[in-house]
């Protein structure tokens, strides 16, 4: 990581020396400091003036708490929850929650950081925050999962509002968990608000929510695609994960003429030469919660393969493809995944999870000429159709599903405009010669939350 500007530069070693055991959040923090380095050259002294680069590295607030649920046998049970208010100067603190067992304070600081420009990049009124907790809900029963939930949301409740901290889904958090969380905020505040997204649409949740960050994940890839005088038509595509991302990611790339060839869970991956059948994945996942393997035993198409996590040299990025979504998780993109990438001749990666790829993975994108986009960028329709739920929410109404999707579409389409706008007033370029849009999209992001913060004065 190469930051030279004097400023910058000692923010960053203040906060290595500070959270030294929190390598996913100086990850983040790296990436964000390192490329916005242009922008804070040129605004040096108001922003050293307002503290603001010591200010926006720091959460606002960070809730920790006890979790204690009793399981199925009666045994009692105790896990660590947490939210992290990260930066409220644009918008009510918004963000999803994380049901893990790897979640500790690196990693949702991370989250959060993030959050807080990919929320600005909506152009939609939310600050950033993320939470959850080290609870795993895989293997659980319905009844444990409710009762952590109900548990988990009885200390949350003092903490979020409509206005005030608004969060939503992640891993491990799906429709059952929303649920079971509002239905206890409802029980304990007895109001019903919009105090979280991505609820089920009997109770003021949006259509096009569920298929949100996928299918703007597509939408903002197609824009740099076109950009760049390409498409998803006839492409081959790799999606890891299969989750709520991953599903929708490789419904619309389907939509838009690709073949989507693999896609994974945590124990391995499917490889599908005809294209994925994903009515089965559908099935298996968000039916059943089952296991990806299972598509292998029971799709009809022909040179299915499964490829467990076990086997050597497992990696789901050495499937030829000519473009790449990760879907699954952080640092999933490792060096040598991106070289693979990179000699089976992809040109496109798009950012469905956050922070998929590690930073030596971007500089080898950008030194082959791989066209990429950032999660932040990428993958913040998830979060826009949140903010227009709550938009719903406010009005007491709700939107077809083809005006949620235009809006998505318009958002996605704007957000590639904006970061690709930034790359270029700055001239940041990767050393193929192409804009950088992670820069773009670093900058973008920080310039709204930067201007509202001296804005407000010096508050938090
Ligand atoms: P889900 O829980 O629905 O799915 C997660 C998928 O990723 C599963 O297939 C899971 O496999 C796999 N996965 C998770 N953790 C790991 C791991 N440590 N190693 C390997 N595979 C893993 O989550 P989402 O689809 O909602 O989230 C996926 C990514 O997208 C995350 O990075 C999330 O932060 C990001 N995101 C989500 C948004 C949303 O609206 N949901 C919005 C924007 C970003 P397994 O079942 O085996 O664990
Ligand atoms: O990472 C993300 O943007 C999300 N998990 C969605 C957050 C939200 O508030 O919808």
């Amino acid at each position: 990581m190469a930051i030279t500007n004097k400023y910058v530069k000692s923010v960053y070693n203040d906060l290595k020396k500070r959270y030294k055991t929190q390598p996913e959040f100086l990850e983040a923090a790296g990436v964000v400091l390192e490329t916005i380095e242009p922008i804070v050259a040129a605004n040096e002294e108001l922003y050293k003036k307002n503290a603001i680069l010591e200010r926006i590295v720091e959460p606002e607030r960070t809730i920790m708490f006890r979790v204690t649920w009793m399981d199925d046998k009666g045994k009692v049970r105790v896990n660590r929850g947490y939210r992290v208010q990260y930066n409220s100067a644009i918008g009510p603190y918004k963000g999803g929650l994380r049901l893990h067992p790897s979640v500790n304070l690196s990693i949702l600081k991370f989250l959060g950081f993030e959050q807080v420009f990919k929320n600005s990049l909506t152009t939609l009124p939310m600050g950033g925050g993320k939470g959850g907790s080290d609870f795993d809900p895989k293997g659980k029963s319905d009844a444990e999962v409710m009762r952590f939930c109900q548990s988990f949301m009885t200390e949350l409740v003092k903490h979020v509002g409509p206005d005030t901290d608004v969060p939503a889904g992640d891993i491990g958090t799906g429709a059952r968990e929303i649920g079971y969380m509002y239905g206890q905020y409802k029980r304990l505040m007895n109001e019903h608000t919009g105090v979280l997204t991505g609820k089920n649409l009997l109770v003021g949740g949006s259509l096009a929510r569920k298929e949100a960050t996928g299918y703007g994940l597509c939408y903002c890839v197609d824009a740099m695609l076109r950009d760049n005088k390409k498409s998803f038509k006839g492409k081959t595509v790799v999606v890891s994960g299969s989750g709520n991302v991953a599903i929708y990611a490789t419904e619309k790339a389907t939509e838009l003429g690709a073949k989507v060839v693999a896609l994974s869970d945590s124990n391995g991956y499917i490889y599908d030469p005809e294209g994925i059948d994903l009515d089965l994945v559908k099935q298996i996942k968000e039916q059943e919660r089952g296991r990806i393997k299972e598509y292998a035993d029971r799709c009809k198409h022909k040179g299915v393969k499964y490829h467990p996590s076990t086997e050597k040299d497992y990696s789901i990025w050495s499937v030829k493809c000519d473009i790449a979504l990760p879907c699954a998780t952080q640092n999933e993109i490792k060096a040598s995944d991106a070289e693979l990438l990179a000699k089976n001749g992809c040109f496109a990666v798009g950012e469905g999870a956050n922070m998929p790829s590690v930073p030596e993975a971007i500089e080898i994108y950008h030194n082959k000429g791989i066209l990429f986009i950032p999660g932040k960028a990428s993958n913040a329709g998830g979060v826009a159709v949140s903010g227009l739920e709550m938009s719903q929410n406010s009005e007491r109404l709700s939107w077809s599903f083809e005006e949620v999707d235009a809006k998505l579409k318009g958002i996605m389409e704007n957000i590639y405009a904006n970061v690709a706008s930034y790359a270029k007033k700055y001239d940041v370029k990767t050393p193929a010669g192409k804009y950088n849009l992670v820069a773009g999209a670093n900058m973008a992001g920080f310039d709204k939350v930067a201007q509202a913060m001296i804005w407000e004065g010096v508050a938090y």
